[in-house]
Order: structure tokens, then sequence, then C-alpha cells
């Protein structure tokens, strides 16, 4: 039987790492084998892509890359780790996966979304997560908390209308998908999220 495939999502500073292996712990002591990744990222070769990516360059680098690399190195994620897990009757739970790309590359940078939809049908195709639990906070919010730490990354060094879109976007497409979508308000302290993530848990471990 096909493994369970969860998602977590949000801007930056949002809480997804923080609450991710919180999650995998509650669902391991549940009884599940659980994988826990990340996008980009995930195998050896997608965390070079990623370093790629996210490293500051005095190269700017050409929107088409970046949407090109992003699914490059989603499609080796899905390929080497995703789908074998899922196939083995594995829960994977993945910090970010392709609402970050309508989030960051569409509402973000504003790139073709015609581009991104063949993508998503190229890579993704039905590889579609179960339940994706977005972390929503305000755009302040979250820059202050990821300001806190060190270096800043070559995405993450931009404005704040950047981020208020990609906010925006994550919400809407929540509201468009409310079947897979879960948002939790994650404006408040860590023990107050583990809270609200908790009936989500209990949501999860009834599916059969
Ligand atoms: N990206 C993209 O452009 N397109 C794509 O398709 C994909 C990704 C998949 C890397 O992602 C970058 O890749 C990301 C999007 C882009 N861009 N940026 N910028 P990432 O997920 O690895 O990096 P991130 O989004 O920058 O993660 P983040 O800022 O670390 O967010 P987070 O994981 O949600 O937050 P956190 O690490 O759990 O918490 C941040 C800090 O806040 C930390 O000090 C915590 O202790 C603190 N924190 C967390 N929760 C709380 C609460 N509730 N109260 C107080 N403090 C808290």
């Amino acid at each position: 039987m096909r493994g369970r495939f969860i998602t977590l999502e949000g801007g930056e500073g949002a809480g997804k790492s923080s609450n991710r292996d919180w999650v995998a712990t509650r669902l391991r002591e549940a009884g599940k084998t659980v994988l826990v990744t990340r996008e980009p990222g995930g195998t050896p070769l997608a965390e070079s892509i990623r370093n790629v990516l996210l490293a500051p360059s005095d190269e700017k680098m050409a929107d088409d890359t970046e949407l090109l690399l992003v699914f490059a190195a989603r499609a080796q994620h899905l390929a080497d780790k995703i789908r074998p897990a899922l196939e083995r009757g594995d829960w994977v739970l993945s910090d970010r996966f392709v609402d970050a790309t309508w989030a960051y590359q569409g509402a973000g940078r504003g790139l073709n979304r015609d581009a991104i939809a063949r993508l998503e049908q190229l890579v993704v195709r039905d590889t579609r997560p179960d339940m994706t639990l977005l972390f929503d906070v305000p755009v302040e919010v979250g820059m202050a908390r990821a300001g806190k730490r060190a270096a800043l990354d070559r995405i993450e060094q931009k404005d704040s209308a950047f981020f208020e879109r990609i906010r925006q976007c994550y919400l809407e497409r929540a509201g468009n998908e409310p079947d897979r979508f879960r948002v939790l308000d994650a404006s408040c302290d860590l023990e107050q999220v583990r809270t609200r993530l908790q009936p989500l848990l209990e949501e999860m471990l009834t599916w059969k």
C-alpha cells in the first residue's frame, strides 16, 4: 500500500523546520516509518543543486535557470527518495514541495505560470501530497525570526513585498484546495503551535 505524503509550507521563519522533527516523532510514536526530507534538496545531487540555488553570487541567475534548477532538484528527489519511500509504504514528511515553487517563483518572482504548470506535470505527475501543513505568519514576524539567524541566502535577500506575495499565494492555494491544506496560525509561541498541530496529527492517524 502506498505510504502517505505530508508537506510543510510557509514563508521565512514560519516554523516549518522547528516543527518538522516534532511531527515526525509523534508519527513514529504512533508506529509509522517516517522519512524526513526537504526541498530543494533531499538527495546528494539535489542538495548540490540547492547550494547553487541559494548561494549568493555576483552572477545574476536567470529566472528560467532558477525554475529549471528547482524542478531538476525535485525530479531527483522524487525519483531517488520520495517515490521509493511511498512505494515501500513509508510516510514522507517534506519541508517544502511544489507549492513553494508556485509561491516563490510564481508569485514572488512573477515567473511564467504556464511554464510552472508544464514542469509540474512533467516532474511531479501524480505524486501529490496527502496533506499540506501551511505555517502562516505575518511577513514581519517571519522576517524578524529569520533575521535573527546568520547570513541570509540568495532568495532571502528580497524585500517584504516579495514575501507578502508569497504569503498571499500560499493562502490562496490553501483556499482553493481545502481538502489538502491545513492552515496553522504560527505566529504564537512554539508550544501553542504544537497544540494546534495535535488535532491534525490525530486526523492523519485516522487514515486507512
Ligand atoms: N524555494 C524556492 O524558491 N522554490 C522552491 O520550489 C522551493 C524552495 C522548494 C530554502 O528553503 C529556500 O528555497 C526558501 C524557499 C526557496 N527561500 N528562502 N528564502 P528552506 O525551507 O530551507 O529555508 P527557509 O524557508 O528560509 O526556512 P526558514 O526561514 O528556516 O523557515 P522555517 O523552517 O519555517 O523556520 P524555522 O527554521 O523553523 O524557524 C526560524 C526561526 O524562528 C528559528 O530561530 C526558530 O527558533 C524561530 N521560531 C520558529 N517558530 C517559532 C515560534 N512559534 N515562536 C518563536 N520563534 C520561532
